[in-house]
């Protein structure tokens, strides 16, 4: 089953299914033109431009951006954010869905050929302005979802019944349905975190990774394997189809006081669709979809995945 159709059999509000279907025409766009590698984009070389966090853009951040928000032009979307942009953009008209998106998150892999993605969190204003609408909890969004430009194509997408994946015929240039009730498996023994930062990490986190590390001879009585793409829709579209747990926590480096992913366009959509599939995401102390957001690109730590092994870490946080 195609996307539209699915959409339009299982989604009534049609204005979202168009911003969901205007989402997935962008993103086969940004797919080719990551796979065109004779485009005279050149995706070795780094733009002279900085986004206002002072991060280098890439030229394939800035357009990824670029053709994203023409698509949100052409839905029923009245405000767009992003990590490329330094405040809200109001489409000025009225109508009622925001969009909030990490154009191509993960893009620091764009010269080593590893999964990017793009990805989105849609919100209804709620009657309010769009300043404040923009910073609803993560409990407010109505429909999530990251695309994974990897060796398939795929979207990982919820609108509040479940959490559903589809991949990218290019023949067709359609996404068709692959899975329309991911289930996260509760356990695990994978987890996910850049090991490199150990000596940063706060005791919660390097209680529990060594206690991960310990094996089945330590306090987990089971051995633990490891993975960090360091491309965060990458490591999340493995724990939606077997499992794990990925963590990104605050750690004692300034600059990640409050961790280094952001809560509206990365933490927040993640956790919906986690939540979805019976995963549990969490800052350590709170459920990520309860935090409240003060700023459009405010930092949050992210710990998600398997529900019982993210239960395990907010013991060890909350059990000092
Ligand atoms: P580190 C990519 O730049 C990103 O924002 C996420 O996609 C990824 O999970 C994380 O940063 C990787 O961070 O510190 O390991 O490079």
């Amino acid at each position: 089953m195609y996307l539209s159709e699915y959409l339009s059999k299982n989604c009534e509000d049609t204005s979202l299914n168009k911003v969901i279907i205007n989402l997935s025409i962008a993103a086969n766009k940004i797919s080719k033109v990551i796979r065109n590698l004779n485009n005279d984009i050149n995706i070795k070389g780094v733009s002279k431009t900085k986004n206002f966090d002072g991060d280098i853009q890439k030229p394939l951040d800035i357009l990824s951006d670029e053709m994203l928000m023409e698509l949100m032009r052409n839905a029923p979307v009245s405000g767009y954010a992003s990590e490329e942009q330094e405040g809200f953009v109001d489409l000025k008209n009225d109508h009622d869905l925001i969009v909030i998106a990490d154009p191509l998150d993960g893009s620091s892999n764009i010269d080593v050929n590893v999964s990017i993605g793009t990805i989105f969190s849609i919100m209804s204003q709620n009657n309010l302005p769009l300043e404040h609408a923009f910073l609803q909890k993560g409990s407010k969004q109505k429909a999530a979802g990251f695309f994974v430009y990897g060796p398939q194509i795929t979207l990982f997408l919820t609108f509040g019944k479940g959490t559903i994946a589809f991949g990218l015929d290019e023949n067709k240039s359609e996404f068709i349905l692959i899975n329309d009730k991911i289930k996260i498996p509760k356990s695990t023994s994978e987890f996910a975190i850049n090991a490199s930062y150990s000596r940063f990490w706060d005791k919660a986190t390097s209680n529990y990774i060594k206690d991960c590390q310990e094996g089945k001879d330590g306090p987990k009585g089971k051995d633990f394997g490891m993975r960090w793409v360091g491309s965060l829709v990458a490591d999340a579209s493995r724990i939606f189809n077997r499992g794990g747990i990925f963590l990104y926590p605050s750690d004692k480096r300034l600059k990640n006081k409050q961790g280094r992913l952001r809560l509206t366009y990365e933490a927040n959509p993640l956790a919906m669709l986690i939540k979805e599939a019976g995963g549990k995401a969490t800052n350590g102390i709170k459920d990520i979809l309860d935090v409240e957001v003060e700023d459009i690109h405010q930092r949050s730590p992210l710990i998600f995945g398997s529900s019982e092994e993210v239960e395990e870490f907010i013991y060890y946080s909350k059990n000092l």
